[in-house]
Protein backbone atom coordinates (compact mmCIF):
# COMPACT_ATOMS: atom_id res chain seq x y z
CA UNK A 1 0.00 0.00 0.00
CA UNK A 2 1.46 3.50 -0.83
CA UNK A 3 2.10 6.00 2.49
CA UNK A 4 -0.62 7.94 1.89
CA UNK A 5 -3.26 5.28 1.16
CA UNK A 6 -1.92 3.95 4.39
CA UNK A 7 -2.10 7.96 5.96
CA UNK A 8 -5.94 8.43 4.48
CA UNK A 9 -6.53 4.32 5.59
CA UNK A 10 -5.59 5.31 9.26
CA UNK A 11 -7.28 8.79 9.59
CA UNK A 12 -10.42 7.37 8.35
CA UNK A 13 -10.15 4.23 11.06
CA UNK A 14 -10.29 7.83 13.21
CA UNK A 15 -13.19 9.30 11.81
CA UNK A 16 -14.72 5.72 12.27
CA UNK A 17 -14.20 5.38 15.82
CA UNK A 18 -15.32 9.18 16.46
CA UNK A 19 -18.43 8.25 14.86
CA UNK A 20 -18.87 5.18 16.85
CA UNK A 21 -17.94 6.37 19.86
CA UNK A 22 -20.44 9.37 19.39
CA UNK A 23 -22.86 6.85 19.78
CA UNK A 24 -22.22 5.18 22.99
CA UNK A 25 -23.36 5.82 26.59
CA UNK A 26 -21.54 2.87 28.35
CA UNK A 27 -18.51 2.31 29.57
CA UNK A 28 -18.62 -1.53 28.83
CA UNK A 29 -19.27 -0.64 25.39
CA UNK A 30 -16.68 2.18 24.89
CA UNK A 31 -14.16 -0.24 26.27
CA UNK A 32 -15.31 -2.61 23.88
CA UNK A 33 -15.01 -0.73 20.85
CA UNK A 34 -11.64 0.80 21.78
CA UNK A 35 -10.59 -2.85 22.10
CA UNK A 36 -11.71 -3.49 18.65
CA UNK A 37 -9.49 -0.33 17.13
CA UNK A 38 -6.58 -0.18 19.61
CA UNK A 39 -6.40 -3.67 21.22
CA UNK A 40 -3.27 -6.29 19.96
CA UNK A 41 -5.92 -7.30 17.38
CA UNK A 42 -7.82 -4.17 16.62
CA UNK A 43 -7.86 -2.77 13.23
CA UNK A 44 -5.44 -0.45 13.91
CA UNK A 45 -2.51 -2.52 15.15
CA UNK A 46 -3.73 -4.69 11.79
CA UNK A 47 -2.52 -1.80 10.10
CA UNK A 48 0.74 -1.48 11.67
CA UNK A 49 1.74 -4.28 10.08
CA UNK A 50 1.89 -2.93 6.73
CA UNK A 51 4.06 -0.04 7.74
CA UNK A 52 7.15 -2.62 7.99
CA UNK A 53 6.75 -2.84 3.93
CA UNK A 54 7.30 0.72 3.52
CA UNK A 55 10.46 2.36 2.66
CA UNK A 56 12.43 3.62 5.41
CA UNK A 57 11.92 6.60 5.10
CA UNK A 58 8.42 7.04 4.90
CA UNK A 59 7.54 5.09 8.15
CA UNK A 60 8.37 7.77 10.14
CA UNK A 61 5.12 10.21 8.80
CA UNK A 62 3.15 6.98 8.77
CA UNK A 63 4.70 6.36 12.47
CA UNK A 64 3.60 9.77 13.50
CA UNK A 65 0.41 9.28 11.88
CA UNK A 66 -0.33 6.21 14.07
CA UNK A 67 0.44 7.66 16.83
CA UNK A 68 -1.84 10.50 16.33
CA UNK A 69 -4.51 8.44 15.88
CA UNK A 70 -3.87 6.04 18.31
CA UNK A 71 -3.59 9.25 20.80
CA UNK A 72 -6.49 10.78 19.21
CA UNK A 73 -8.75 7.56 19.86
CA UNK A 74 -7.61 7.34 23.65
CA UNK A 75 -8.31 11.06 24.46
CA UNK A 76 -11.81 10.80 23.02
CA UNK A 77 -12.18 7.81 24.97
CA UNK A 78 -11.10 9.75 28.39
CA UNK A 79 -13.10 12.47 27.43
CA UNK A 80 -16.38 10.31 26.49
CA UNK A 81 -15.79 8.81 30.12
CA UNK A 82 -15.59 12.10 31.83
CA UNK A 83 -18.82 13.53 30.20
CA UNK A 84 -20.50 10.64 31.49
CA UNK A 85 -19.40 10.50 34.85
CA UNK A 86 -20.21 14.02 35.39
CA UNK A 87 -23.76 13.49 33.63
CA UNK A 88 -24.18 10.82 35.94
CA UNK A 89 -23.53 13.18 38.81
CA UNK A 90 -25.66 16.16 37.75
CA UNK A 91 -28.53 13.37 37.85
CA UNK A 92 -27.83 12.92 40.84
CA UNK A 93 -27.75 16.38 42.11
CA UNK A 94 -31.10 16.85 39.93
CA UNK A 95 -33.52 13.95 41.73
CA UNK A 96 -35.88 15.73 44.11
CA UNK A 97 -35.45 13.20 46.97
CA UNK A 98 -33.05 14.10 49.65
CA UNK A 99 -30.11 11.77 49.61
CA UNK A 100 -28.85 12.79 52.58
CA UNK A 101 -31.78 11.56 54.54
CA UNK A 102 -30.51 8.76 56.69
CA UNK A 103 -31.58 4.72 55.83
CA UNK A 104 -34.55 3.29 57.51
CA UNK A 105 -33.22 0.44 59.77
CA UNK A 106 -35.22 -2.90 60.52
CA UNK A 107 -35.43 -2.65 64.69
CA UNK A 108 -33.62 -5.57 65.84
CA UNK A 109 -36.14 -7.58 67.46
CA UNK A 110 -35.81 -9.62 71.78
CA UNK A 111 -36.98 -12.26 73.29
CA UNK A 112 -40.80 -12.22 74.90
CA UNK A 113 -40.76 -11.08 78.37
CA UNK A 114 -42.00 -14.01 80.12
CA UNK A 115 -38.96 -15.89 77.79
CA UNK A 116 -36.38 -13.73 79.65
CA UNK A 117 -37.98 -14.78 82.55
CA UNK A 118 -37.67 -18.05 82.18
CA UNK A 119 -34.20 -17.93 80.64
CA UNK A 120 -33.12 -15.78 83.80
CA UNK A 121 -34.72 -17.83 86.16
CA UNK A 122 -32.94 -21.32 84.66
CA UNK A 123 -29.85 -19.61 84.56
CA UNK A 124 -29.89 -18.45 88.44
CA UNK A 125 -31.22 -22.35 89.42
CA UNK A 126 -28.19 -23.37 86.94
CA UNK A 127 -25.70 -21.63 88.94
CA UNK A 128 -26.96 -23.54 92.00
CA UNK A 129 -26.37 -26.84 89.63
CA UNK A 130 -30.03 -27.25 89.14
CA UNK A 131 -31.06 -28.99 85.37
CA UNK A 132 -33.25 -28.05 82.99
CA UNK A 133 -36.22 -31.58 82.97
CA UNK A 134 -39.11 -31.04 80.49
CA UNK A 135 -42.46 -32.69 80.53
CA UNK A 136 -45.49 -32.33 78.17
CA UNK A 137 -48.52 -29.91 78.40
CA UNK A 138 -50.97 -33.01 78.27
CA UNK A 139 -50.46 -35.75 80.59
CA UNK A 140 -51.81 -38.03 82.62
CA UNK A 141 -54.28 -37.83 85.71
CA UNK A 142 -51.37 -40.00 87.40
CA UNK A 143 -48.53 -37.57 86.90
CA UNK A 144 -50.49 -35.12 87.25
CA UNK A 145 -52.48 -35.91 90.72
CA UNK A 146 -52.81 -39.34 91.71
CA UNK A 147 -48.89 -39.94 92.33
CA UNK A 148 -48.50 -36.03 94.05
CA UNK A 149 -51.57 -37.36 96.25
CA UNK A 150 -54.71 -35.89 95.43
CA UNK A 151 -57.48 -37.35 96.61
CA UNK A 152 -59.79 -38.76 94.12
CA UNK A 153 -62.07 -35.88 95.07
CA UNK A 154 -59.62 -33.29 95.49
CA UNK A 155 -61.11 -29.78 94.06
CA UNK A 156 -58.06 -29.33 91.49
CA UNK A 157 -59.71 -32.45 89.73
CA UNK A 158 -63.50 -30.81 89.82
CA UNK A 159 -64.33 -30.39 85.69
CA UNK A 160 -64.48 -26.53 86.76
CA UNK A 161 -61.04 -26.58 87.18
CA UNK A 162 -59.44 -28.40 85.24
CA UNK A 163 -59.22 -29.04 81.20
CA UNK A 164 -60.03 -32.57 80.32
CA UNK A 165 -58.81 -34.02 77.10
CA UNK A 166 -59.95 -36.91 75.11
CA UNK A 167 -62.86 -38.01 77.15
CA UNK A 168 -61.20 -37.63 80.53
CA UNK A 169 -58.23 -39.65 79.60
CA UNK A 170 -55.65 -36.99 79.69
CA UNK A 171 -55.67 -33.37 80.84
CA UNK A 172 -53.96 -30.30 80.24
CA UNK A 173 -51.84 -30.21 83.14
CA UNK A 174 -52.20 -27.48 86.06
CA UNK A 175 -49.03 -27.08 87.60
CA UNK A 176 -45.55 -28.04 86.57
CA UNK A 177 -45.48 -30.67 89.24
CA UNK A 178 -45.78 -33.50 87.11
CA UNK A 179 -42.56 -33.05 85.68
CA UNK A 180 -41.07 -33.97 89.45
CA UNK A 181 -43.10 -37.59 88.86
CA UNK A 182 -41.94 -38.47 85.72
CA UNK A 183 -38.06 -37.01 86.64
CA UNK A 184 -38.22 -39.30 89.86
CA UNK A 185 -39.72 -42.79 87.92
CA UNK A 186 -36.77 -42.28 85.15
CA UNK A 187 -33.84 -41.12 87.30
CA UNK A 188 -32.32 -42.31 90.25
CA UNK A 189 -31.38 -39.91 93.07
CA UNK A 190 -30.02 -37.28 93.80
CA UNK A 191 -31.64 -35.70 91.37
CA UNK A 192 -31.57 -31.71 90.62
CA UNK A 193 -33.89 -30.15 88.53
CA UNK A 194 -35.53 -27.49 87.27
CA UNK A 195 -39.24 -27.69 84.91
CA UNK A 196 -40.19 -24.37 82.98
CA UNK A 197 -43.12 -24.90 81.26
CA UNK A 198 -46.91 -23.85 80.23
CA UNK A 199 -50.11 -25.00 82.58
CA UNK A 200 -53.44 -24.71 82.28
CA UNK A 201 -56.32 -23.73 84.74
CA UNK A 202 -59.77 -22.41 84.40
CA UNK A 203 -58.76 -19.26 85.73
CA UNK A 204 -59.25 -15.69 84.44
CA UNK A 205 -58.60 -12.45 86.30
CA UNK A 206 -56.35 -9.75 86.26
CA UNK A 207 -53.54 -11.72 87.95
CA UNK A 208 -54.54 -15.07 86.23
CA UNK A 209 -55.32 -16.55 83.02
CA UNK A 210 -55.91 -19.73 81.74
CA UNK A 211 -52.71 -20.48 80.43
CA UNK A 212 -49.46 -19.27 82.51
CA UNK A 213 -46.22 -20.46 83.02
CA UNK A 214 -44.50 -22.27 86.12
CA UNK A 215 -40.91 -23.26 86.73
CA UNK A 216 -40.39 -26.28 89.11
CA UNK A 217 -37.92 -27.27 91.34
CA UNK A 218 -37.16 -30.53 92.68
CA UNK A 219 -33.93 -32.16 94.69
CA UNK A 220 -33.86 -35.19 96.09
CA UNK A 221 -30.60 -36.88 97.93
CA UNK A 222 -29.38 -37.94 101.31
CA UNK A 223 -30.05 -35.41 104.04
CA UNK A 224 -31.84 -32.71 102.47
CA UNK A 225 -33.41 -30.42 104.53
CA UNK A 226 -35.80 -27.41 104.94
CA UNK A 227 -32.95 -25.52 105.09
CA UNK A 228 -31.59 -26.69 101.99
CA UNK A 229 -35.27 -25.14 100.26
CA UNK A 230 -34.80 -21.87 102.33
CA UNK A 231 -31.33 -20.99 101.10
CA UNK A 232 -31.72 -21.79 97.71
CA UNK A 233 -35.21 -19.86 97.10
CA UNK A 234 -33.84 -17.03 99.31
CA UNK A 235 -30.51 -17.44 96.65
CA UNK A 236 -33.46 -17.06 93.71
CA UNK A 237 -35.12 -13.28 95.45
CA UNK A 238 -32.04 -12.40 96.48
CA UNK A 239 -30.88 -12.83 92.58
CA UNK A 240 -33.58 -12.02 90.63
CA UNK A 241 -35.66 -9.20 92.64
CA UNK A 242 -32.84 -7.94 94.57
CA UNK A 243 -30.11 -8.78 97.11
CA UNK A 244 -32.10 -6.38 99.94
CA UNK A 245 -35.26 -9.04 100.53
CA UNK A 246 -35.94 -11.21 102.19
CA UNK A 247 -38.20 -14.37 102.31
CA UNK A 248 -40.82 -15.96 104.99
CA UNK A 249 -42.47 -19.33 104.86
CA UNK A 250 -46.19 -19.60 105.95
CA UNK A 251 -47.67 -22.74 106.77
CA UNK A 252 -49.68 -24.31 104.00
CA UNK A 253 -51.49 -27.47 102.44
CA UNK A 254 -50.16 -28.88 99.00
CA UNK A 255 -51.27 -32.59 99.23
CA UNK A 256 -47.34 -33.54 98.12
CA UNK A 257 -45.04 -31.81 100.17
CA UNK A 258 -44.84 -31.91 104.06
CA UNK A 259 -44.52 -29.36 105.47
CA UNK A 260 -45.88 -27.29 102.74
CA UNK A 261 -45.43 -23.36 102.48
CA UNK A 262 -46.29 -20.42 100.69
CA UNK A 263 -43.29 -18.73 100.25
CA UNK A 264 -43.79 -14.77 100.10
CA UNK A 265 -40.79 -12.26 99.67
CA UNK A 266 -40.90 -8.68 100.72
CA UNK A 267 -42.47 -6.02 98.22
CA UNK A 268 -39.87 -4.69 96.02
CA UNK A 269 -41.77 -1.65 95.04
CA UNK A 270 -42.32 -1.07 98.93
CA UNK A 271 -39.29 -1.96 100.55
CA UNK A 272 -37.96 0.25 103.06
CA UNK A 273 -40.46 3.04 102.53
CA UNK A 274 -44.57 3.79 102.88
CA UNK A 275 -46.43 0.40 102.10
CA UNK A 276 -50.02 1.77 102.92
CA UNK A 277 -51.03 2.80 99.34
CA UNK A 278 -48.20 0.04 97.43
CA UNK A 279 -50.84 -1.65 94.53
CA UNK A 280 -48.31 -4.56 94.78
CA UNK A 281 -48.35 -5.86 98.13
CA UNK A 282 -51.76 -3.97 98.89
CA UNK A 283 -50.34 -2.77 102.31
CA UNK A 284 -49.39 -5.81 103.28
CA UNK A 285 -44.87 -5.80 102.34
CA UNK A 286 -45.18 -9.26 101.61
CA UNK A 287 -46.12 -10.89 97.87
CA UNK A 288 -46.39 -14.49 97.49
CA UNK A 289 -43.78 -16.04 95.25
CA UNK A 290 -44.31 -19.54 95.19
CA UNK A 291 -45.50 -23.18 97.33
CA UNK A 292 -42.84 -25.48 98.05
CA UNK A 293 -42.08 -28.19 100.59
CA UNK A 294 -40.69 -31.38 101.47
CA UNK A 295 -41.70 -34.03 99.50
CA UNK A 296 -43.91 -36.49 100.98
CA UNK A 297 -42.33 -39.91 101.71
CA UNK A 298 -45.64 -40.96 99.72
CA UNK A 299 -44.75 -39.39 96.70
CA UNK A 300 -41.20 -40.82 96.83
CA UNK A 301 -42.91 -44.34 97.44
CA UNK A 302 -44.71 -43.93 94.51
CA UNK A 303 -41.96 -43.15 92.53
CA UNK A 304 -40.14 -45.55 93.78
CA UNK A 305 -37.68 -43.80 95.54
CA UNK A 306 -35.95 -45.45 99.26
CA UNK A 307 -37.44 -43.09 101.55
CA UNK A 308 -34.65 -44.44 104.06
CA UNK A 309 -32.38 -42.89 102.04
CA UNK A 310 -33.51 -39.75 100.73
CA UNK A 311 -35.21 -36.72 101.66
CA UNK A 312 -36.33 -34.15 99.53
CA UNK A 313 -37.39 -30.45 98.69
CA UNK A 314 -39.68 -28.87 95.96
CA UNK A 315 -41.31 -25.66 95.10
CA UNK A 316 -43.31 -23.79 92.02
CA UNK A 317 -43.21 -20.52 90.90
CA UNK A 318 -45.73 -18.76 88.62
CA UNK A 319 -43.46 -16.96 85.69
CA UNK A 320 -45.56 -14.25 84.85
CA UNK A 321 -46.10 -13.30 88.50
CA UNK A 322 -42.14 -13.07 88.72
CA UNK A 323 -42.28 -10.97 85.80
CA UNK A 324 -45.13 -8.80 87.43
CA UNK A 325 -43.43 -8.30 90.38
CA UNK A 326 -39.91 -7.02 89.18
CA UNK A 327 -41.26 -5.02 86.35
CA UNK A 328 -45.10 -3.55 88.35
CA UNK A 329 -47.24 -4.82 85.52
CA UNK A 330 -50.86 -5.29 87.26
CA UNK A 331 -52.51 -6.56 84.12
CA UNK A 332 -51.21 -10.19 83.39
CA UNK A 333 -53.40 -10.14 79.77
CA UNK A 334 -50.51 -7.21 78.59
CA UNK A 335 -48.25 -10.61 78.47
CA UNK A 336 -50.27 -11.92 75.82
CA UNK A 337 -51.72 -9.65 73.57
CA UNK A 338 -48.68 -8.92 71.48
CA UNK A 339 -48.91 -4.72 72.04
CA UNK A 340 -45.59 -3.14 70.74
CA UNK A 341 -45.63 -0.67 73.20
CA UNK A 342 -46.04 -2.58 75.77
CA UNK A 343 -43.64 -6.16 74.69
CA UNK A 344 -41.10 -3.38 73.16
CA UNK A 345 -40.36 -1.60 77.02
CA UNK A 346 -38.37 -4.78 78.31
C1 LIG B 1 -48.72 -25.04 92.56
O1 LIG B 1 -49.05 -25.00 91.37
C2 LIG B 1 -47.82 -26.09 93.09
N1 LIG B 1 -47.60 -27.11 92.10
C3 LIG B 1 -46.52 -25.43 93.54
C4 LIG B 1 -45.67 -26.35 94.37
C5 LIG B 1 -44.65 -27.03 93.77
C6 LIG B 1 -45.91 -26.49 95.74
C7 LIG B 1 -43.83 -27.86 94.51
C8 LIG B 1 -45.12 -27.35 96.51
C9 LIG B 1 -44.08 -28.00 95.89
P1 LIG B 1 -50.00 -22.86 93.17
O2 LIG B 1 -51.33 -23.31 92.72
O3 LIG B 1 -49.94 -21.98 94.35
O4 LIG B 1 -49.02 -24.07 93.45
O5 LIG B 1 -49.29 -22.09 91.94
C10 LIG B 1 -47.97 -21.66 92.03
C11 LIG B 1 -47.84 -20.25 91.42
O6 LIG B 1 -48.39 -20.23 90.10
C12 LIG B 1 -48.62 -19.18 92.15
O7 LIG B 1 -47.86 -18.69 93.22
C13 LIG B 1 -48.85 -18.14 91.12
O8 LIG B 1 -47.69 -17.32 91.00
C14 LIG B 1 -48.93 -18.95 89.85
N2 LIG B 1 -50.31 -19.10 89.38
C15 LIG B 1 -51.28 -19.92 89.85
N3 LIG B 1 -52.39 -19.82 89.11
C16 LIG B 1 -52.15 -18.89 88.16
C17 LIG B 1 -52.89 -18.35 87.06
N4 LIG B 1 -54.12 -18.74 86.77
N5 LIG B 1 -52.29 -17.42 86.28
C18 LIG B 1 -51.02 -17.02 86.53
N6 LIG B 1 -50.27 -17.51 87.52
C19 LIG B 1 -50.81 -18.43 88.33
Amino acid sequence: MATDALINKLNSLGEEFAEALAALSSEQDIREIQARFLGKKGRVSALMGEMGKMAPDDRRTIGAAFNKVKDGIAGSVEAKLSELVARADAADLARTIDVSLPGRTRSAGHAHLLSQVREEAVAIFGELGFEVAEGPQIETDFNNFEALGFAKDHPARDEQDTFFVDEGRFLLRTHTSPVQVRTMLSEKPPIKIVAPGAVYRRDDDPTHSPMFGQIEGLLIDEQVRFSDLKGVLLHFVKRYFGEELDIRFRPSFFPFVEPGAEVDMQCSFCAGGDSSSCRVCKGTTWVEIAGAGMVDPVVLENCKIDTERYTGFAFGMGLERMAMLRHGVSDIKNFYECDMRFLTQF
